[in-house]
């Protein structure tokens, strides 16, 4: 009896692990399933490899102008002609960049969305040689332009800035002028200029107050509130006024120093400051710190 017993109960250990064996198996096999489902679904949703950036969709039948994606020229002046390529490795998933290659010397243009070709440019027409401009067109319209030369062996970098390189004037003496996104009170761009050195570098001309173009509708803004307005930007404890703008006053934005300080015209057309705080707190003369969109009406927020 003692081994049938045992019998029994040895059969019936083996018989539950081979049914918890079987649950366990069958548990793996729908995980797998559903793992390879959903893997199915997602490769669906986004297929990498179709995903492309303008750049990559630009057909070289369909440049025109002053665009390329491979051209041979003299670019440094010396006689004989460099070749010049880009590539766009990556896509919209992956991450994008431009490289840039002249003869066998490369530089890469970091991105986010290539514009797809280059341009020939001439910065100053009197330094026997051209730049490379490529501009990446960024992730919500806020175009950036690396400008590249050739020093005979290697590509150097001579500086980036905002704005796409179509949009840039080239005024031929060492200068260009660009719009620059602005950093206070509202969306806006003003009117931002650089300068080719003897080193091959762009600088920066610093300007007491970036012009908004007048045309934009940026410009163009509405009285919420009275708003005094100093005589100049000299400090934010002056008391002197030049002139009150008042509630319902149609008046002239102007510019701004992009530090602190902007510039508005009244309708009658006197021009006075303001001093903002962080990016679009107004500071008032009498101490009160308003937001701007509760004294102008007008101002962008746009991305
Ligand atoms: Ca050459
Ligand atoms: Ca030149």
């Amino acid at each position: 009896m003692q081994f049938k017993h045992a019998s029994l109960l040895l059969v019936v250990v083996l018989l539950g692990t081979a049914i918890l064996t079987f649950i366990v198996i069958e548990r793996q096999r729908a995980l797998d399933d559903q793992r390879a489902a959903l893997l199915e679904d997602i490769d669906g949703a986004i297929d990498v490899a179709a995903v492309k950036t303008p750049a990559q969709l630009v057909a070289p039948g369909s440049l025109t102008g002053n665009q390329y994606q491979s051209f041979d020229t003299d670019l440094n002046g010396d006689g004989p002609t460099e070749s010049i390529a880009i590539a766009i490795p990556g896509n919209a998933v992956q991450g994008t960049k431009t490289e840039i290659t002249i003869n066998t010397s490369t530089a890469t243009f970091p991105g986010t969305n290539p514009q797809g070709y280059f341009g020939i440019v001439d910065i100053n027409t009197g330094d026997g040689e051209k730049e490379i401009a490529v501009s990446d067109l960024g992730p919500s319209g806020d175009a950036t332009t690396g400008f590249y030369r050739f020093d005979g062996s290697q590509i150097q970098l001579v500086g980036t800035v905002q704005g796409a390189y179509e949009d840039i004037v080239f005024a031929g003496n060492g200068t260009l002028t660009t719009k620059t996104r602005a950093s206070i009170l509202q969306t806006w761009f003003y009117s931002d200029m650089f300068t080719l050195g003897a080193d091959h570098k762009l600088a920066h001309v610093d300007q007491e107050v970036y012009l908004i173009d007048p045309a934009a509708a940026e410009a163009r803004l509405t009285m919420l509130q009275d708003l005094p307005l100093h005589t100049d930007a000299s400090s934010i404890n002056a008391k002197t006024i030049v002139t009150t703008l008042k509630k319902g006053e149609a008046v002239t934005f102007i510019g701004c120093d992009n530090v602190a300080w902007c510039k508005v015209q009244s309708a009658t057309g006197i021009a006075g400051w303001f001093y903002v705080e962080g990016f679009d707190t107004i500071l008032k003369i009498d101490g009160t710190k308003v937001p701007a969109g509760e004294v102008f009406e007008g101002l962008s927020n746009a991305d």
